[in-house]
């Protein structure tokens, strides 16, 4: 078997993408128009002529005004809907999805709107799509840290709704300590809790090392540049904390899609994951990526399956369920 086709066989779990990452040039514009918001482009191909990043600042000053297109509930359910067709598409099972709820409570847009707009398109895609999935809120760590706790609170009486609490966005000088107290709170309110550690960022291993040990989140997002440091890496083994890498993100933002390093944590029994983060902005949603990463790191189908057992079993999903899909 040829192994594009080996991949799109492949059952998956997708760990590491945001929802308003999957805004594809027609949705996007379509969603301008209906709400009639002008983002100074009107052809796929213009829209297409402003994606040029190479750090993820160039990224971040796309991605968030082109969040002014989602409105309604109606909006955040097609966003969420076309990403989990795609999904389905490449046969993810299973996705635990990203959202960025202050920016768009920033802008009027009542919490209560994304996250039923987005909740209701997870069910409808497990009874129709054969796609199950979840929400994890994320904390956008350039906002300060009132804001943050803010969203918590208006997260908690749609608590049911909400899996786990992340924290995304630029990492420049918003370490996680910044958020520990939010963190401490959504623990004691039964949230999962993840962080981003981005690739090659400004003290990146500090980070890892906060997220690891003051905060005890059980995953990270990114957070390969734990190989630097021996003690966080023997932290990250004993407890099992996964890994949700994303390959062609990787090459966008640091120029390297840091293929070597996954494989390498992917061999010594790290459990790596391979996932999309910004599929419609990077191009590649999740079997793009591990095709990139299976090409570039020489995998075998084995390591492929691996990968994907991975996922599954760091998952937040209950024991029996996850049995169904290991
Ligand atoms: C993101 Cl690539 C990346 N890094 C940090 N935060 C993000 N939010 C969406 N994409
Ligand atoms: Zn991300």
């Amino acid at each position: 078997v040829e192994l594009g086709e080996f991949v799109a066989g492949l059952p998956k779990c997708e760990l590491h993408v945001h929802l308003e990452g999957t805004l594809e040039p027609e949705l996007k514009l379509a969603l301008a128009e209906r709400n009639g918001v002008d983002i100074g482009q009107r052809t796929v191909e213009e829209v297409r002529g402003t994606y040029r990043f190479d750090s993820l600042a160039s990224f971040l000053a796309v991605y968030y005004p082109a969040m002014d297109v989602l409105v309604t509930e109606q909006d955040f359910y097609e966003l969420a809907h076309a990403y989990l067709v795609r999904a389905a598409s490449q046969n993810v099972r299973y996705a635990e999805v990203f959202f960025d709820p202050q920016v768009h409570m920033g802008r009027g847009v009542p919490f209560e709107a994304v996250v039923r707009g987005y909740h209701r398109a997870l069910q409808d895609a497990e009874r129709d799509l054969g796609v199950a999935g979840a929400l994890i809120m994320c904390i956008v760590r350039d906002l300060p840290a009132d804001s943050a706790m803010e969203a918590l609170d208006a997260a908690l009486p749609f608590k049911d709704l909400v899996l786990g609490l992340g924290l995304d966005s630029d990492e420049r000088g918003n370490p996680p300590a910044k958020f520990a107290e939010v963190f401490a709170k959504a623990r004691d309110e039964g949230l999962h809790l993840t962080m981003h550690c981005d690739v090659d960022q400004e003290n990146t291993t500090e980070h890892i090392r906060q997220a690891l040990e003051d905060i005890r989140v059980e995953r990270i997002d990114h957070g390969t540049n734990v190989v630097e440091d021996p003690r966080l890496l023997e932290i990250v083994r004993e407890r099992g904390v996964g890994l949700t890498c994303c390959p062609i993100s990787n090459g966008f933002v640091t120029g390297d899609m840091k293929a070597a390093v996954i494989a390498r944590l992917l061999r010594d029994g790290v459990r790596v994951t391979v996932n999309s983060d910004d599929p419609a902005y990077f191009g590649g949603y999740v079997s793009e990526n591990l095709l990139a990463l299976a090409r570039s790191a020489d995998l075998t189908p084995a390591e492929l399956v691996q990968l994907e057992r991975n996922a599954f079993e760091i998952a937040w999903l209950p024991d029996e369920q996850r049995a169904r899909y290991l």
